[in-house]
C-alpha cells in the first residue's frame, strides 16, 4: 500500500524533536513492503501548500498522523497542541478520503479522546511497528483491524481498543536521517536521536512511560546493535552530536555501560547528550566511562530534594542518593539540567525549602561560571492510569469525568502559593542556575540560536546558554520583572474550576486551554 506519514509536531525551538517514533513506524511498514513517504510539517512554512503536494503527487491509501504532544506540561505556561493538529487533519481530511490513523505519545496517553478530538478513524497505542503493520495488511485485505494487538478505532459507536502486547524491541533502526531532513533540527542545536531500550521499571507516582507509553517490562536492544545505528549515521550524515531518548538511559546500569563501553570501542568520537539519567546509578566510576564515551552534557529528574518528597514520588532513591550524585557530578565539568518537580502530593513550603537548599548547597557553584542548570516545574500533570489520578479523584483535584485532553494539576493543598511564588523568585533571583517553568513563554526567542548559530559555533545543547543569559539578568537585576502578577490567583482559580466540574475536551481547534 501507499502510506503517508506525518509529523504534526510544530514545536520549532530549542526543544525540537525529530519524530524519531514515526521513523521507526515508517521503517516497519517500509521493510513490510509498503511504499513509504514522510512529511515533517515541524520548521515547515506554508503547511497548507505542504500537505497539498505530498498527498497530490503520492495519492496515499492510508495516512498515518503522529502526535506527540497533548500540551506542554506546564502549569505556569499552559500551551496546548491540539488545536494545531486539528487544523492539520481538517486539511489532510479536505484533500483525500484515505483512512486517517493517529499514533505516538499524545495519541497513546488518552487514545478515545484523541480519536474523537482529531476525527480519526483508527488509533494506535503505544509502540507502533507491530499494530501498524498489522492494521495495513488488514486493510488491505478489507479486513477489520479490531482485534489487533494496541488498535483503538469505533465499534458500532463506541470505542474499541485491543490492549498493545509490549514484549520485545520489535525493530532496530528507524533510520532517521532517511526520512527526515535534520539540517533545520541541528541548525536548532538538537541531536540525532536514538534509542536503546523501550519499558520502564520506575513507579514513579505521577508517570506514563511504564504504563501505556512503554508498559514497565524492560526490552533492551543488543548494544552492538545500537552502536551500530550511531556508527552508521556518524558516517553516513555526520551530525554534531547524538542524544539518548530512553526514558532512564542509565537502568539497568549494566546494559548502559556496555553501550559506553562499545562506542569507546569504536574508532570514532562522537558526542553525545541524553535527557534521562536517574541519581541511582551515578557514581564517578559511570560518569568517567559516560566522558570517555563522548558525553557533553545530560539532564536528570530528581524531581525534588525532600526525603518526603522522594518517597511520596516513589522516585526509587533517595536523599542519600542524590547528595552522593550531586557531590559526584561536581567533580566533572558537564552542563547539567536538572528538573525539579514542586506540588506533588504532601509538599510543603518547608519541603520546597529543602529542594532550594539544596539547589544552593550542591548545583550552584562557588567558583568559576555555573553549569548546573535547575528546572523548576510548579504544578505536577496529572494522566490517567497513574497513581496519581487515584490520589487526585480521592482528593477531589478532578472528577472521573475529566478529560485527559486538557492538562489536569495537582498542587498540594499544604502549599501556602503566595509564598510558594517568593520562595521561588527570590532564589531565581540571586541565582543564574535557577530557571523557573514560565520560562516556557520565552522559548520562542531561542529561536535566534537557529540564525546566531550560523556565524558562532556556540556548544550544543543551547540550553546551557540560559546559565549566561540568567547571570546577565541577576546581576542587571532585573530578573524579577519576569515575575508574573497574580499567578496564586490564577492557579487557585483553575484548580477550582477543575475540581468543581467534570473538564471537557475542548471544543475545535479555536479553543485553547
Ligand atoms: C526524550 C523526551 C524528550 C526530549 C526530546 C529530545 C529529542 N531531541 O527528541 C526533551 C527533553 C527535549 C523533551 C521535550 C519535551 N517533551 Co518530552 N519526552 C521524551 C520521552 C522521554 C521520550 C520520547 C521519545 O523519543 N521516545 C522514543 C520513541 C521511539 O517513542 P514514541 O515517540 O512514543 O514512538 C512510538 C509510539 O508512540 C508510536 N508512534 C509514534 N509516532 C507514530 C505515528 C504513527 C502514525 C503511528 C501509527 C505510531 C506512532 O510508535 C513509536 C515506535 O514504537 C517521552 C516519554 C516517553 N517515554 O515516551 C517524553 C514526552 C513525549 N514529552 C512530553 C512533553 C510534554 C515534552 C515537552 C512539551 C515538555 C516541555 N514543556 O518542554 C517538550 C516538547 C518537545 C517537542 N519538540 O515536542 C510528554 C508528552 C505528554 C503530553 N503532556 O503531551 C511525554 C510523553 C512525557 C510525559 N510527560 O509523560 N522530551
Amino acid at each position: 500500500m501507499r502510506v503517508l506519514f506525518i509529523n504534526s509536531n510544530l514545536k520549532d525551538d530549542i526543544l525540537a524533536a525529530p519524530p524519531i517514533g514515526l521513523c521507526y513506524v515508517a521503517s516497519a511498514a517500509e521493510v513490510a513492503g509498503h511504499e513509504v513517504r514522510v512529511l515533517d510539517l515541524c520548521f515547515k512554512r506554508r503547511i497548507g501548500p505542504e500537505l497539498e503536494k505530498a498527498i497530490s503527487g503520492f495519492s496515499p491509501q492510508v495516512i498515518g498522523v503522529s502526535l506527540r504532544n497533548l500540551d506542554n506540561a506546564n502549569m505556569l505556561t499552559p500551551i496546548s497542541y491540539l488545536p494545531p493538529a486539528l487544523q492539520i487533519v481538517r486539511q489532510i481530511r479536505a484533500l483525500t478520503a484515505a483512512p486517517l490513523v493517529l499514533g505516538g505519545s499524545g495519541a497513546s496517553l488518552d487514545p478515545q479522546g484523541v480519536l474523537e478530538f482529531l476525527h480519526g478513524d483508527y488509533v494506535i497505542v503505544s509502540e507502533g511497528e507491530k499494530s501498524f503493520v498489522a492494521l495495513l495488511e488488514a486493510l488491505n485485505r478489507g479486513e477489520s483491524p479490531a482485534d489487533i494487538p494496541g488498535v483503538g478505532m469505533w465499534r458500532q459507536g463506541k470505542f474499541h481498543v485491543t490492549p498493545p502486547q509490549l514484549t520485545s524491541f520489535p525493530s532496530g533502526n528507524p533510520r532517521l536521517a532517511r526520512w527526515v531532513d535534520l539540517t533545520p533540527y541541528e541548525k536548532m542545536g538538537v541531536s540525532y536521536t536514538v534509542q536503546t531500550k523501550r519499558g520502564c521499571r520506575m513507579r514513579c507516582i505521577y508517570c506514563t512511560y511504564n504504563q501505556v507509553l512503554e508498559g514497565n517490562r524492560l526490552r533492551l536492544r543488543p548494544p552492538s546493535e545500537v552502536v551500530d545505528e550511531i556508527e552508521e549515521a556518524f558516517y553516513q550524515f555526520k551530525p554534531e552530536a547524538f542524544e539518548f531518548v530512553d526514558s532512564v538511559f542509565n537502568d539497568p546500569i549494566g546494559h548502559c555501560q556496555e553501550i559506553l563501553e562499545e562506542i569507546i570501542r569504536r574508532p570514532w568520537k562522537a558526542r553525545f547528550t541524553t535527557m534521562g539519567v536517574s541519581p541511582k546509578h551515578l557514581d564517578s566510576r559511570f560518569l568517567h566511562l559516560m566522558e570517555r564515551a563522548g558525553f557533553t552534557s545530560f539532564m536528570i529528574s530528581p524531581e525534588s530534594a525532600s526525603e518526603t518528597m522522594l518517597t511520596n514520588y516513589q522516585k526509587g532513591f533517595g536523599l542519600e542518593d542524590l547528595h552522593r550524585a550531586a557531590e559526584t557530578i561536581n567533580q566533572f565539568s558537564f552542563p547539567v539540567l536538572w528538573n525539579f518537580l514542586i506540588g506533588g502530593p504532601g509538599e510543603t513550603n518547608h519541603t520546597l525549602q529543602e529542594t532550594l537548599e539544596f539547589i544552593e548547597k550542591y548545583l550552584v557553584r562557588k567558583k568559576g561560571p555555573p553549569y548546573n542548570l535547575a528546572n523548576i516545574f510548579l504544578g505536577v500533570r496529572i494522566y490517567p492510569g497513574t497513581k496519581l489520578w487515584e490520589i487526585s479523584l480521592d482528593e477531589g483535584f478532578i472528577h472521573d469525568q475529566c478529560s485527559p485532553l486538557r492538562p489536569l494539576w495537582y498542587l498540594s493543598r499544604e502549599l501556602d502559593l503566595d509564598m510558594t511564588m517568593r520562595q521561588l523568585y527570590r532564589a531565581a533571583c540571586r541565582r543564574p542556575e535557577i530557571a523557573l517553568g514560565g520560562i516556557e513563554k520565552y522559548l520562542p526567542v531561542t529561536k535566534i540560536f537557529g540564525v546566531m548559530g550560523k556565524v558562532f559555533p556556540f556548544p550544543k545543547p543551547y540550553w546551557q546558554h540560559l546559565l549566561w543569559v540568567h547571570q546577565i539578568l541577576v546581576k542587571l537585576g532585573v530578573r524579577s520583572l519576569l515575575q508574573a502578577a497574580g499567578v496564586p490567583a490564577q492557579l487557585r482559580e483553575y484548580l477550582k474550576l477543575q475540581s468543581n466540574r467534570p473538564i471537557s475536551a475542548p471544543a475545535g481547534d479555536k479553543e485553547n486551554l
